[in-house]
């Protein structure tokens, strides 16, 4: 691969394939809705942009051996960005969020000491469900409280090195490497 060129990178979650299956069921037909496909479903933990090609190994050993231990994780809830009858994004939520706090906190930190800075968006953590063309919506009626709608739950313990690329369809990320997240009891026990 050309070293210099550029690659739209991000830290994320895998969503596992029944809650995926869960997720898609909330679709209504919503006037300028892009509703992302299952493949398109993920988490985002750290949001890196444009990133040269280059930088690959310093991105990936940021991410090594994180003090962050393995997490139950809920999917609860559906919000929005923008007003709901005009939004710019509908989303699933999660609980409980101090875990992904965390884990996206842990992220920076490994990212910013191998001098590469983070997306100073505040973190919502939240998984996308559909994207919006100027006017659209409403999305009011989709809209649930945590306690109204629980999606299920699943275990936070591992993590992926996403690549977006823009396509006709909509994105396309792809994995190119994946982080075990290890209990500090085991590797404890390992070591000794
Ligand atoms: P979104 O789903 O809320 O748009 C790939 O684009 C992933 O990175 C998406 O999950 C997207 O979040 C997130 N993302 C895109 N731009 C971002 C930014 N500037 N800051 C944080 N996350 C971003």
């Amino acid at each position: 691969m050309d070293k210099t060129a550029k690659l739209r990178l991000f830290f994320g979650l895998e969503i596992p394939q029944a809650i995926k299956q869960r997720l898609l069921q909330i679709q209504q037909p919503v006037a300028g809705a892009r509703w992302q496909r299952a493949d398109q479903l993920h988490l985002t933990l750290a949001f890196l942009g444009s990133v040269d090609a280059g930088r690959l190994p310093v991105v990936c050993d940021a991410a090594r051996n994180l003090p962050v231990e393995p997490f139950e994780l809920t999917v609860c809830g559906i919000g929005c960005f923008g007003a709901p009858d005009r939004p710019k994004n509908l989303w699933a939520g999660v609980q409980p969020k101090e875990d992904l706090v965390r884990l996206h906190c842990a992220l920076d930190q490994g990212l910013a000491q191998s001098g590469l800075a983070g997306e100073r968006r505040r973190f919502h953590p939240h998984i996308t469900l559909s994207r919006f063309k100027k006017g659209a919506g409403p999305v009011t009626e989709l809209l649930q409280s945590p306690e109204q709608l629980v999606v299920g739950s699943f275990a936070v313990d591992r993590f992926a090195l996403f690549q977006s690329v823009r396509g006709e369809q909509g994105s396309v990320y792809q994995i190119i490497e994946r982080f075990t997240m290890m209990d500090q009891g085991k590797i404890d026990s390992a070591d000794g």
